[in-house]
């Protein structure tokens, strides 16, 4: 197969899996990344650390149209990032990772079935990686924000030793004068553009018993974050769900 068709080939089936859009690149086009630690919540990596002989990169962008897609599900015995030491291994669950998984696996199949190496990551820098795929810019509240469905999307990547057509780089600013997600988010974690992620409800919910989240913080996610059960919770996503790019207008109609 012609890198063109195959290349075709490959976007066609992401939309065939339910995926929204995909993108591709390559990764001397991503080494301005920003890789390395991020405070105590993971380590993002370049895709040859992921698979040393990765030629392009696929970026497909899953959207997530409820709020239960924000839901996660963490071991009781779970503490936080940076509390256990590394021999420990935990089973946690967020829901769309689930979902993106197995959908990634059939274009992994594919590619594998083709000759190719392939795997699937959540380890690169996913919003970045989007923005050099064409396929949204980062908004005010540091989330890729897609034209079609704003920033309520999730993201995983393939990576694989084809070599495919790349994208071009995302240029336009869609937040404008906006600042709804920034005034939305109730513990101002936000500031135009950046995040101080012990503010966050999400890392707060996340880290049940580390010592960098404020009182304030930890009380306002016990108020605020929804529990269905004991082990679980749906991650805050304020500023996610007030973005008007790509919000459907309710209609009126019973
Ligand atoms: C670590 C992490 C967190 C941490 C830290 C958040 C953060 N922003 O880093 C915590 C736990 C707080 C978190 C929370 C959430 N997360 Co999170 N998280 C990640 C993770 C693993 C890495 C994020 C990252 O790259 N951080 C690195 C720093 C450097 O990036 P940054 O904050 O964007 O900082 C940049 C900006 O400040 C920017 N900047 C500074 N000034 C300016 C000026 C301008 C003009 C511009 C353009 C940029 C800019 O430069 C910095 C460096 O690039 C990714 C998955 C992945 N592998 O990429 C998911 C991910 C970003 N999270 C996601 C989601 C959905 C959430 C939540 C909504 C929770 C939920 N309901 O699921 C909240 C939203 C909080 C928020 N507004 O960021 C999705 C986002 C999808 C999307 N539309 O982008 C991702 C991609 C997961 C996924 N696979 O889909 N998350």
């Amino acid at each position: 197969m012609s890198m063109t068709s195959l290349t075709e080939h490959l976007k066609q089936l992401a939309l065939e899996v339910g995926f929204a859009s995909v993108g591709i690149s390559r990764p001397d086009l991503l080494e301005d990344l920003p890789y390395g630690p991020v405070g105590q919540v993971t380590t993002l990596r370049p895709p040859i650390q992921e698979l040393l002989e990765t030629k392009s990169v696929i970026l497909l962008v899953f959207h997530t149209w409820d709020k239960i897609f924000s839901l996660s599900v963490d071991p009781p015995e779970w503490r936080g990032y940076g509390l256990h030491s590394p021999e420990e291994e935990f089973e946690s669950y967020y829901l769309p990772y689930e979902i993106m998984k197995n959908k990634a696996w059939e274009i992994v199949d594919f590619l594998r079935r083709e000759g190719y190496e392939a795997k699937y990551s959540l380890r690169i820098p996913l919003k970045t990686t989007a923005i050099k795929c064409g396929l949204g810019c980062q908004g005010k509240n540091t989330l890729l924000v897609t034209p079609k469905h704003g920033p309520r999307v999730n993201l995983i990547s393939i990576l694989t030793n084809a070599e495919l057509e790349v994208n071009e780089p995302f240029k336009e600013d869609l937040c404008g004068d906006c600042n709804l997600c920034v005034t939305a988010c109730p513990t101002k974690a936000l500031a135009p553009y950046s995040i101080t992620i012990e503010k966050c409800m999400t890392y707060s919910a996340e880290t049940p018993c580390s010592t960098d989240v404020s009182q304030h913080v930890r009380e306002m996610e016990k108020k605020l974050v929804s529990r269905p059960t004991e082990n679980s919770y749906i991650e805050c996503a304020r500023c996610m769900e007030v973005c008007p790019i790509g919000k459907k207008p309710k209609s009126n109609s019973k």
